[in-house]
């Protein structure tokens, strides 16, 4: 491919390929039952995707400190808890921080399954709120004009709020949770200066970048675990029941922190295109090349060596897919967004089947892609909402329902 070159959209011109097995470990063993899954290709597949892929992160924090900011019982017009919650990730109060909004639902004695997912501008774009804290961390310009300098100002508060449905997702008897990505890692390539990268590593900005060194999307993801780690002790939320949510570049956090950390519940990646869900071999729109050239800070090192070379990836997205067995996970994809791929997410989905069905889990439970504005799916739920690249109240409706189906709703 030539760097720059049209992207493909024409299935006819997909090429032939094949896709590594996940039942088979690298020197030939197959695996044949979970024991051999957990202990050899699991953790094998997760050691691929680091070394090629997303890159090696700390698997902990050096120390942590919550410090519940403000918990308001009276929120929403009195029908939400509203938690505003920092994560100190050096474990003083200096380093880097990670600022959790959270609503839970007011309900007495219970605690609650909750949404987790990072968001794109900051807390305060999600809800118009007037007591969410505005992120002064480095934030993207936006096109309402609402961030000056690359700081969020309260202009900014609920302009991203349609992809955040609270009053919904409460009323279905679930919290939300969430952070801004940039808390962990802003999103420029020089952005990781000011991240969590920077800050745990030894040598600070004069770092010297490893092959497998973590990319901007595994600090996101390595964040949504640190939420985690507050949530086990939240007492109002039931962290048996946390189900991680990502949108896109969020969606791929999302589906490798899921990947990584098997406390998450269940995983939805809305959207996650290229280096998420998306089978890279089909080369059908984004393709490992655009990333790297777009995005340079997302990946290792090493994943620049498979730019025009997806058949030389040792690993494909259904291999991302089935480290999330045997939980639920939800693909969800859009018809008009054909740079992410819908039939390639359709297929990782397919392609991860063989490992749920290890535990005796349906995956889709079916083999051929549903309709426009149709859903399908056991464990591996995906659908095709009708239009463009977005999270959409749609999109919603039917991860309420799935979750619902899988962790009991009410
Ligand atoms: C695009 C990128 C995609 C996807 C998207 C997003 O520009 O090519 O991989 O991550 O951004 O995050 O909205």
């Amino acid at each position: 491919m030539v760097v720059g070159a049209e992207p493909n959209y024409d299935e006819s011109k997909v090429p032939a390929y094949t896709l590594p097995d996940p039942l088979v470990c690298e020197d030939g063993t197959p695996v044949r039952d979970r024991r051999v899954w957990e202990k050899r290709r699991r953790p094998e597949l997760l050691w691929l995707f680091e070394e090629h892929v997303y890159g090696r992160a700390p698997t902990a924090a050096p120390g942590m400190w919550f410090e519940v900011v403000e918990s308001d019982g009276t929120a929403l017009g009195g029908r939400a808890i509203r938690r505003q919650v920092t994560i100190w990730l050096r474990g003083d109060r200096v380093g880097p921080r990670m600022d959790l909004l959270m609503y839970l639902p007011r309900e007495r004695g219970r605690r609650v399954p909750v949404f987790l997912g990072l968001n794109f501008m900051g807390n305060h774009t999600v809800h118009p709120d007037p007591g969410i804290r505005i992120t002064e961390q480095w934030v993207p310009a936006d096109r309402a004009g609402t961030v000056v300098s690359n700081r969020a100002t309260a202009a900014g508060r609920g302009t991203m709020a349609s992809r955040w449905p609270v009053e919904r997702i409460l009323a279905r008897g679930y919290g939300l949770v969430t952070a801004y990505c940039g808390d962990l890692e802003p999103d420029f390539p020089e952005g990781w200066k000011l991240g969590v990268r920077a800050a745990l590593s030894p040598d600070g900005t004069n770092h010297v970048f490893r092959l497998d060194e973590w990319g901007a999307v595994a600090a996101w993801a390595w964040g949504l675990s640190r939420a985690m780690d507050y949530l086990e002790i939240d007492r109002g939320v039931d962290a048996k029941r946390v189900v991680l949510i990502g949108h896109s570049r969020l969606g791929k956090a999302a589906l490798w922190a899921g990947a990584r950390d098997r406390r998450f519940a269940v995983v939805i990646s809305n959207e996650s295109g290229e280096g998420g869900a998306a089978l890279t071999r089909r080369r059908f729109g984004e393709r490992i090349a655009d990333l790297n050239r777009r995005f340079p800070h997302w990946f290792c090192g090493r994943y620049k060596e498979y730019d025009d070379r997806e058949d030389a990836l040792p690993v494909d997205a259904h291999e991302l897919i089935a480290l999330m067995a045997p939980r639920p996970v939800y693909i969800g994809s859009a018809s008009e967004d054909l740079w992410a791929d819908p039939r390639g997410e359709f297929l990782a989905g397919l392609h991860a089947e063989p490992v749920y069905r290890l535990y005796g889990r349906t995956g889709l439970g079916v083999t051929e892609m549903p309709a426009v504005g149709q859903w399908v799916g056991r464990y591996i739920g995906y659908h095709l909402r009708p239009g463009r690249h977005e999270l959409t109240a749609w999109d919603w409706e039917r991860y309420l329902d799935f979750v619902d189906r899988h962790l009991g709703g009410r």
